[in-house]
């Protein structure tokens, strides 16, 4: 980052300590009692607000986090829900574009990633899932004691202030009642259910009861394979986006000892060897001291999410041995999973298109009726601007999708682990070693009834969306320059972001089973009252032409944008990147806090986790570290 404008920020804002001209050296043990801070974090999006947030409560250290993004002025734009999803919000976006997809149509896909304070979270679809909690069983069965779902329950509800705010009739007509006891009252992040419903999602949730798909009365209880209203990040009173910034950042702004700089892009940790004893397999451990060019911590939490923070390690000299010397940058740590593993939720769009006279739905919310709805949003938090875009969804498991569910999971166990992988260093033997593991366990995971394959998310107009839920290919990110400001241009244009998706088959064939479902589900009573009338490709005939289907699929597959598992928290040998406490293997001082340390994606939208892997690793920095050996 550059060190002037940082200075720039810290010399106009109040909050901020006076300010050493120059850093003090670091290098032994009283460093942090010299240091300038003692925490810095590198990302001010949703992990790396709680983690700043948290580690300040103590007002004995001192904490730093740096933003590449700007505060968010507020607009209707990003606090009221009913515009979330309408186009999205190019001034606080990182702009990144994929690889071609190669499985795919060869095109690239457009990736939106928050580029303000908050992060994502400030363009998110609000949608409010924890998932089942076999997803969080696995990571602790992935060899991570400490992270279970009872692990992490106390964390989703710590996170939370949950007010369900609706009426009696439409609790009984929707499913709502939730399970208070699994639930936080007096967390930072509001989440409850708008004001208003579109009609829409009671046939949706009719037409699953149909196909023998129970409706969930909570769905962030621990079992999650259902149909469901989702609650979302909205303030009950207000009616209004519920974010990291304003759950964890807004009112702490004036606490002494946190700093927050926006604006500031870190291109490098910089890092040095701790001590002169070698530990293997990592030889020297090593020490970060800081980010360019803010210098002495304690720790430096990278908290840049999925895509940005193994990018910087990689120019930090810490991932794949090939990549490094690639990128010619001194190497810290040999470590093979920095930047694999990318797992994320592609989906695809079905149009059905309801006709019934008289319907409502987003698409009169323009004109006139958008006139009203705005002043009745504003005067009283009520109407249709209070409804988020998507709030009806399922996450059906494999059984329930398809008859044929074993044969699929035969499919898939006839491939070898590395078949799939990223080639060359994608296919490390630890990387092997690990996705075979994560492998038995998604085998596992999509033979049971409880656990969802995929999810169907229904808005208000007809359209049925699939997207998977537990993919098995797996992609990459990595850094194409040691300067990731090279060539004057933004950093994304120096990471290359491959996705993989449909690199493993299995994943399109789900997702055709996705589209089948719907085609069934369209079709019953409940739906059938919605009068829908597809068009091509999604009419009766195309719908029933797998071959058409999966070049449909190809064509159209996008992302619910949830990058994960690129820093995974495995053990070593597994491509791991970070320990069960979050710290980078090989170094004593070094954090990852952000989705990448998800080992294995859950059948969830991601937020929930990532608030709760926050506030559960913020517990962790009173403790001493393990220093892997
Ligand atoms: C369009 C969209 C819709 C989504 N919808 C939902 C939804 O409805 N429900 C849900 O649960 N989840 C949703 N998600 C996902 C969810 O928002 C993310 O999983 C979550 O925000 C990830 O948190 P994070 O802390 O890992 O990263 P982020 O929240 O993205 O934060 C990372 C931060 O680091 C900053 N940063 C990156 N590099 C640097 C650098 N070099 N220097 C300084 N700062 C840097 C970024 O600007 C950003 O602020 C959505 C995501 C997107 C993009
Ligand atoms: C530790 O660092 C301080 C500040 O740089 C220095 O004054 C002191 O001599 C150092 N102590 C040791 C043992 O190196
Ligand atoms: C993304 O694009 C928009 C619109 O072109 C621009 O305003 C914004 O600054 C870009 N984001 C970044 C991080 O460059
Ligand atoms: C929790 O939400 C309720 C209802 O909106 C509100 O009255 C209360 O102040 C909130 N508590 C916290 C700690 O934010
Ligand atoms: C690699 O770095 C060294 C030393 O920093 C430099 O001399 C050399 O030119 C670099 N090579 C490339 C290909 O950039
Ligand atoms: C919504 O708009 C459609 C036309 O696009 C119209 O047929 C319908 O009656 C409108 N619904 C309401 C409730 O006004
Ligand atoms: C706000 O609510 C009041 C009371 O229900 C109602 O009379 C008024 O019309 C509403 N205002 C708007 C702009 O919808
Ligand atoms: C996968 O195949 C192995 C043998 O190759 C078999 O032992 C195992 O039961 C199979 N698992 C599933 C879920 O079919
Ligand atoms: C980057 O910009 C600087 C100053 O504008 C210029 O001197 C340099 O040549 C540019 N580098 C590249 C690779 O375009
Ligand atoms: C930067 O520019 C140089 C020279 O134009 C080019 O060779 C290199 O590939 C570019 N790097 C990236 C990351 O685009
Ligand atoms: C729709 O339902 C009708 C009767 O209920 C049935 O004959 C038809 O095959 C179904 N179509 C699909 C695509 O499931
Ligand atoms: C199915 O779709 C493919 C590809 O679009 C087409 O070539 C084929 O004729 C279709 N089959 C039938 C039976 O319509
Ligand atoms: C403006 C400034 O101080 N830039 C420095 C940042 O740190 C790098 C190396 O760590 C120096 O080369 C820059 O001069």
């Amino acid at each position: 980052m550059d060190f002037s404008a940082c200075l720039a920020i810290i010399l106009v804002s109040a909050f901020f300590l006076s300010v050493h001209a120059i850093p003090l050296p670091c290098g032994n043990a009283t460093e942090s009692l010299y240091s300038m801070y003692d925490y810095i974090i590198v990302g001010g999006g949703v992990a790396g607000l709680v983690v700043g947030n948290r580690l300040s409560e103590n007002s004995s250290v001192t904490v730093l986090v740096l933003e590449a993004g700007e505060f968010d002025n507020s607009e209707e734009r990003v606090t009221v829900p009913g515009f979330v999803g309408q186009g999205y919000n190019p001034a606080y976006d990182w702009n990144i574009t994929t690889a071609p997809q190669q499985f795919l149509d060869n095109n690239s896909r457009f990736y939106c990633q928050g580029h303000v304070v908050g992060g994502s979270s400030i363009l998110n679809g609000l949608v409010t899932t924890r998932g089942s909690s076999a997803d969080y069983d696995a990571w602790a069965t992935l060899g991570n004691p400490g992270w279970s779902w009872r692990d992490l329950l106390p964390y989703f509800i710590k996170s939370e202030n949950f007010t369900a705010n609706i009426g009696p009739d439409t609790a009984s007509a929707l499913h709502i009642q939730p399970e208070i006891s699994k639930h936080g009252l007096s967390g930072p992040l509001q989440v409850g259910y708008p004001r208003f419903f579109y009609n829409q999602s009671r046939n949706f949730l009719q037409g699953l009861s149909e196909l023998d798909i129970p409706i969930l009365d909570d769905p962030n209880a621990g079992v999650s394979a259902r149909g469901m209203i989702a609650p979302s990040s909205i303030s009950a009173g207000n009616q209004s986006r519920m974010d990291s910034r304003r759950a964890y950042l807004d009112g702490v702004l004036n606490r002494p000892n946190l700093h927050f700089a926006s604006g500031q892009t870190v291109t490098r940790i910089l890092i040095r060897t701790a001590s002169n004893h070698p530990v293997p397999p990592f030889g020297y451990i090593k020490r970060a001291y800081g980010v360019e060019n803010v210098t002495c911590t304690r720790e430096v939490v990278l908290a840049a999410g999925a895509i940005f923070s193994p990018a910087l390690l990689q120019v930090s000299g810490i991932g794949p041995a090939p990549i490094l010397r690639e990128l010619n940058v001194t190497m810290q740590v040999d470590l093979p999973g920095v930047g694999q593993n990318l797992q994320d939720h592609a989906m695809v769009g079905a149009f059905y298109d309801y006709t019934i006279p008289g319907l409502f739905s987003t698409r009169n919310l323009t004109g006139d009726v958008l006139q009203s709805a705005q002043e009745e949003y504003r005067t009283n938090r009520t109407g249709p601007l209070t409804a988020p875009l998507i709030s009806a969804v399922a996450f059906p498991s494999l059984r329930s999708l398809v008859s044929n569910w074993s044969s699929v999971i035969e499919t898939f166990n006839s491939t070898t682990p590395e078949q799939y992988l990223p080639p060359g260093t994608g296919r490390h033997p630890h990387l092997v070693a690990g996705f075979t593991q994560q492998r038995s366990l998604l085998l596992q995971l999509l033979s049971r009834y409880d656990v969802g394959a995929l999810e169907i998310l229904a808005d208000s107009i007809g359209t049925l969306t699939a997207a998977i839920q537990r993919p098995f290919s797996r992609g990459s990110v990595r850094a194409l320059s040691a300067d990731l400001l090279a060539n004057n241009t933004t950093l994304t244009s120096n990471i290359r972001l491959d996705p993989r998706y449909c690199a493993n088959p299995t994943d399109c064939s789900i997702l055709l089973a996705g589209l089948r479902f719907n085609t069934r589900l369209v079709n019953t009573t409940g739906m059938q009252q919605l009068l829908p009338s597809p068009s091509p490709p999604w009419d009766a005939a195309t719908s029933q032409n797998d071959t058409a289907l999966i070049e449909v699929i190809h064509r159209n597959l996008v992302t619910e944008f949830h990058p994960c598992g690129t820093t995974a928290m495995l053990p070593f040998e597994l491509g791991g990147v970070v320990d069960p406490r979050l710290v980078v293997y090989g170094t004593n001082n070094l954090r990852v806090v952000d989705a990448g340390i998800m080992p294995i994606i859950p059948a969830a939208h991601l937020q929930a986790a990532v608030y709760a892997v926050a506030e559960k690793v913020s517990f962790y920095f009173s403790l001493p570290k393990d220093i892997p050996v």
